[in-house]
């Protein structure tokens, strides 16, 4: 069986649940973290020293950080899903993801705290507009690299688009100037036709 802890609104939680969506699987998810608490228990700290969400226990195999469960989960499960078979296009996947987490999400990180979780008044605009200039110019790299490709590794969705995609939900979601991207838009819509997307991305933001 396997299990995971984490709250449904964690962006790193979505990236885990959409991908064992795509790979069919199922997932007994244990809501953990942010109001209903549970990360600084002796016995949750055993799972993951962290006390961070998400926390993967798969029949006894235990692994935290999101990007290396959608990894073990695509490799272990994927039958040539979500992981492409050519060592280039897995290295390009891997190298979005990378992306996304190091210089995509350094923006988006506060924009979302910014303008979702912080009240009006409190808010540091200067910060806030200064990193949606440079989201939207980070963001226009993925535009122009998804011009020659359906998905972020080639023909087919793989892992690649996970974290990404997760990202892009929010940055159109929150209620802000957007940059006119056609080829990421293409590439996003196509997202929000997936059931696994819908079902576990596509929340309100909170
Ligand atoms: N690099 C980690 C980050 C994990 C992380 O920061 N998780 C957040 C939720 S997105 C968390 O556990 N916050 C504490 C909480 O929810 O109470 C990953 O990708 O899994």
């Amino acid at each position: 069986m396997i299990r995971l802890w984490g709250r449904a609104n964690s962006i790193n939680v979505q990236k885990v649940l959409w991908c064992a969506a795509e790979l069919d699987l199922s997932v007994e998810r244990i809501d953990a973290g942010g109001p209903h608490g549970g990360l600084d228990t002796p016995e949750f700290r055993a799972l993951n020293p962290n006390a961070k969400v998400p926390c993967l226990d798969d029949g006894g195999f235990v692994l935290w950080e999101s990007h290396a469960i959608i990894r073990y989960l695509a490799r272990r499960y994927g039958n040539g899903r979500l992981t492409p078979a050519d060592v280039e296009a897995q290295a390009i996947a891997d190298q979005w993801i990378d992306w996304t987490v190091n210089e995509a999400w350094a923006d988006l990180r506060p924009i979302f705290w910014g303008l979702v979780r912080t009240a009006q008044a409190d808010r540091d605009n200067t910060a806030i507009e200064a990193h949606q200039r440079l989201l939207g110019r980070k963001l226009a790299i993925v535009d122009r690299w998804l011009a020659d490709r359906p998905f972020i590794a080639g023909e087919t969705l793989t892992i690649g688009d996970i974290p990404l995609g997760c990202l892009v939900y929010r940055w159109y979601a929150i209620d802000m100037p957007h940059r006119d991207l056609s080829n990421l838009r293409r590439w996003y819509d196509g997202l929000t036709t997936r059931e696994g997307f819908q079902r576990f991305v596509m929340l309100p933001l909170s």
